[in-house]
């Protein structure tokens, strides 16, 4: 990818870092932050680029590397099934206006968001007909013009037309898309695919049964049956031709399909197993047939399934029901030396007190606590009784002071010498413990290696914040961006971009942005090690006015890209296989190597790494310009899939990341 900014812009960035802790200084940064920003160089504490202009909400993202090694992110927003003219006219200044045959015929009469489906209005009125969903060509050269501005609020149609050629349309015209994906579950496969699992069928909490497959590479969905609401909206969209299917009845929303999950679901979790297969977790629905009723009939779906990609296949675990939070934090781990020892930890429980049936219109009335347990899935699976319900084949391994529900989350491993892991750390930011709970500024890490798992508390947060995003650097440093406390008026939004040390539990921040993000905001690591944060809901970008706001990201580049030269890798394998030991050869004039480390690929949504695991691997340098590295012995160190390679020396200095695919 091309690399962006010069000298002339580092030094903008200062000045309106320095403006922008002005203009939000009643509930940004704490004084000495804002003093610190003045004096630090990039070198200490990185640099924060100019607003590049997104043609669309990442609200959910990810980045692929194709065969010849361009990378290129993907991304959506809601109804990522739509062309955005399907549902705004965008004559009406500023920002267009909605249609209303959409909402009759699409959402059923359920009103339209102005918070979500309004980001699709926009005052760049040329984007509003592109796909709600969207591929971003990195090496595009187009891909990174900008006019270096900081401000949404400053940015114009002529803006965005810089760098409009690197993003194409992957939804409803360019990608066969037929279901809305809005808060459903993502999860990248062993090949590279992307599963989605889950959705939202219309609006509020109605959740879908269907698993979607999306390939990055080619932009394009896999056949699933196009909806009756979609393709007679399609015929027409105006409703006046003849009489249409009723929105209301999920046969025209959701049809079945072979593939199809048992259960319905909106903010499931999903998880790459190591063979390969997906675990789905959670997720709510509701009854849309009589809207006067739907708030009455909703559920949290207590049912673990698995997807299998090898046979595009769903198998519900009935006998391993647990009530669990709305996208619940889940990681893969070793539980012991076999192929077969793992399980998937989990954390993020329902807590009493239950919510009563009063309560249940509401968008998430439950409670939750730091229980943190492990699921035996094959366990489950293999079990005679796995389709009568029990809550079975769960451990509960340890308890964290919170439930951490909307905090970001980032997963550290690192293996031996033979590639077996001798940590398997997570570490959580912030989040609540769900209904009418504050967020915290609370950051815990467990060790799941260890002989007695436990939370330990590092430093907090700058600020308490939930709906923020970790990112993991080559250097085994996170990155956290964004989040917020409260709602409305009275928001604090979490400004700076923080940096955690898992060695030490300190906290830094770094620098200020002026762009809050939070709810529906995504961050990447991109191959060049640097980070780029996306999305949010554009009507939030300008906070007091919602039209002013435009989809941006921010690439973000930590102080090891200040600090001399990068290690560079002249060659890897393409792969590498479980238990292999494969050589890296490297040149440049970095070459005292400290760590060689893998970072997986994948789609993110709401505030935490969704498998995106970093793995420290074993290595030994034969010379200056050999390494010898071990790969993961067992799948669940490092589950099937591609990865980025970064070799990083001894400075913290890492080496831009080659695409690799760990597996068999
Ligand atoms: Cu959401």
């Amino acid at each position: 990818m091309k690399h962006i900014g010069s000298s002339g812009v580092h030094l903008q960035v200062l000045c309106v870092l320095i403006l922008a802790c002005a203009r939000h200084g009643d509930n940004a940064a704490p004084a000495q932050a804002k003093a610190g920003a003045r004096s630090l160089a990039a070198s200490d504490v990185g640099e924060l680029g100019p607003l590049i202009p997104f043609h669309k909400d990442a609200i959910g993202a990810g980045l692929t590397i194709d065969s010849f090694g361009s990378p290129r992110i993907c991304f959506w927003m809601r109804p990522a099934e739509y062309a955005g003219t399907d549902l705004v006219d965008p004559g009406p200044d500023p920002v267009g206006q909605f249609k209303p045959a959409f909402d009759q015929l699409v959402y059923g009469g359920y009103p339209f968001s102005d918070l979500l489906d309004g980001s699709v209005k926009s005052r760049i009125k040329a984007d509003i007909s592109r796909d709600n969903a969207q591929c971003f060509d990195l090496d595009h050269p187009d891909a990174f013009k900008n006019t270096g501005k900081f401000l949404v609020a400053d940015l114009t149609a002529d803006d965005f037309a810089l760098n409009a050629a690197a993003f194409t349309n992957a939804g409803a015209r360019g990608g066969g898309l037929n279901y809305n994906v809005f808060c459903s579950g993502n999860a990248a496969l062993a090949d590279g695919r992307w599963v989605i699992v889950g959705g939202t069928d219309k609006i509020g909490n109605a959740g879908t049964r269907k698993i979607n497959i999306f390939d990055p590479n080619q932009g394009s969905w896999a056949p699933r049956p196009e909806p009756r609401v979609k393709s007679e909206f399609e015929v027409d969209p105006s409703g006046t031709q003849f009489q249409h299917g009723s929105a209301l009845d999920e046969l025209n929303t959701d049809p079945p399909d072979p593939s199809d999950m048992r259960y319905q679901r909106w903010y499931p979790t999903a998880v790459t197993l190591p063979d390969g297969r997906v675990l789905a977790l959670s997720g709510t629905d509701e009854d849309t047939s009589v809207p006067a009723n739907a708030a009455a009939t909703k559920v949290r779906q207590p049912v673990p399934e698995i997807y299998d990609p090898s046979v595009d296949r769903t198998l519900a675990l009935e006998d391993a029901r647990k009530l669990l939070m709305m996208y619940p934090r889940s990681y893969v781990v070793q539980t012991g030396p076999g192929v077969l020892d793992w399980q998937v930890a989990v954390i993020g429980a329902a807590a009493p007190p239950l919510p009563t049936a009063d309560m249940m219109s509401q968008f998430d009335p439950y409670t939750y606590d730091g229980k943190t347990y492990q699921l035996d899935v094959l366990g489950a699976e293999a079990a005679p009784n796995r389709d009568l319900p029990a809550e079975d084949h769960w451990t509960l391994v340890a308890t964290a002071s919170i439930a951490h529900d909307d905090g970001a989350g980032a997963a550290l491993w690192t293996l031996d010498d033979v590639g077996m892991p001798s940590s398997q750390k997570v570490a959580l930011f912030g989040g609540t413990n769900g209904r009418g709970s504050e967020a915290s500024a609370t950051v815990e890490m467990i060790d799941f290696e260890d002989a007695v798992p436990a939370w330990r508390q590092g430093q907090p947060l700058q600020l308490p914040a939930s709906q923020n995003n970790a990112v993991v650097l080559p250097d085994g440093k996170v990155i956290i961006a964004g989040g917020r406390a409260g709602r409305g008026s009275t928001t604090v939004i979490t400004y700076a971009v923080q940096l955690f040390d898992p060695g030490t539990g300190q906290m830094q921040s770094l620098v200020e942005t002026t762009v809050p993000r939070h709810d529906h905001s995504t961050a990447l690591l991109l191959p060049d090690a640097s980070v780029i944060i996306m999305g949010g809901n554009r009507t939030e970008l300008v906070p007091g006015n919602s039209d002013a706001g435009v989809p941006v990201a921010q690439i973000y580049r930590p102080a090891y890209l200040f600090r001399g030269p990068r290690p560079v890798i002249d060659r890897i394998p393409t792969a590498i296989a479980y238990g292999d030991r494969f050589p890296i050869d490297i040149s440049g004039d970095n070459l005292t190597i400290g760590s060689v480390v893998l970072i997986r690929l994948g789609p993110v949504t709401h505030n935490w790494d969704w498998g995106n695991r970093y793995v420290r691997l074993s290595f030994q340098q034969a010379s200056a310009s050999s390494l010898m590295a071990v790969a993961p012995l067992r799948p669940a160190s490092a589950v099937p899939g591609q990865y980025l390679l970064f070799v990083v020396g001894a400075d913290g200095v890492p080496s831009v990341g080659r695409l690799v695919h760990v597996g068999n």
